[in-house]
């Protein structure tokens, strides 16, 4: 409770912030970015959102969290011409996904900055699956008739069931770097992950590989047909300065 206390005042006095993780093609252009949230606590520094984002999802600050990413991620997309930045993706919690109008709310941040609902990809997790399938599969169809995109972030790490690749209206997988970051060394990871890309190419997703970090990885993954990486090989999550700075130069 104190924590949640404390992020509250925080988002009040604007300690929280949106970094920015380029998506890349093999040649290094960027694609897309994922947005990310940051705490720049005045006396503890950068706290991490694997902390304070369970916290915040253990009430609607979480909704309000999220819902003032949104609103930050549809305002940069109104700013940069989709040649700059043809995408970005934001993160929406299984709380916030389920427990409140998600549709609404994304709907009103693309109509606020006038952004083409395409140039938006919403990230869910297969934790929204939790509660209930149908329910879970009606919103996802209604973010889809908005014209947003649908990803499926960190598969594999959860209640991944092959089913929901069927059932779900998603537009994008994006492989856990669980999965990519031994590549090199565990055949059974370097397996799981040719069989993933096999898969997405007959299903018709695209695919995100997350984690690359080194020529090895990207190799492995190019070879089998994936074209768009996440990783600090290319580019570390940064400030929105010096993202604008980098898609700037790479014109
Ligand atoms: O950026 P970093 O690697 O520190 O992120 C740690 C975790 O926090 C990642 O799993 C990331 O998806 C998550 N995260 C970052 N921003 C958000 C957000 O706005 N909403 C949710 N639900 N998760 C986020
Ligand atoms: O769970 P999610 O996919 O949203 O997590 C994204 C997070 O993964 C980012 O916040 C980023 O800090 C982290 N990340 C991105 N690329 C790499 C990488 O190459 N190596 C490691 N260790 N973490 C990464
Ligand atoms: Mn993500
Ligand atoms: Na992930």
């Amino acid at each position: 409770l104190e924590m949640e206390q404390s992020l509250r005042r925080a988002l009040a006095a604007g300690e929280l912030t949106m970094y920015f993780q380029p998506q890349v093609n093999g040649c290094g252009e960027i694609l897309a970015a994922e947005a990310l949230m940051r705490w720049r606590h005045p006396e503890q520094g950068f706290i991490s959102p694997e902390v304070f984002i369970a916290i915040a999802e253990e009430s609607d600050l979480i909704v309000e969290l999220e819902t003032w990413m949104l609103d930050g991620c549809c305002a940069l997309l109104g700013r940069l011409p989709a040649a700059a930045l043809p995408k970005l993706s934001v993160n929406i919690s299984v709380r916030h996904f389920v427990q409140s109008d998600i549709v609404a709310t994304v709907a009103a941040a693309l109509e606020a900055h006038g952004v083409e609902p395409g140039r938006l990809t919403v990230e869910l997790t297969e934790s929204i699956l939790i509660d209930s399938l149908e329910e879970a599969v009606e919103r996802m169809q209604a973010l889809k008739r908005l014209g947003v995109r649908l990803a499926l972030d960190d598969f594999g790490t959860g209640f991944s069931s092959l089913m929901y690749l069927k059932r779900l209206p998603l537009d994008e997988l994006k492989i856990d770097r669980s999965f990519v970051g031994e590549l090199d060394s565990d055949p059974n990871d370097a397996a799981i992950v040719e069989t993933v890309l096999v898969m997405v190419q007959h299903l018709g997703l695209a695919v995100v590989a997350e984690g690359v970090e080194n020529t090895a990885q990207l190799a492995f993954l190019e070879a089998r047909g994936c074209r768009h990486f996440q990783g600090f090989l290319f580019h570390r999550p940064m400030a929105e300065a010096d993202f604008r700075r980098l898609l700037a130069a790479d014109d």
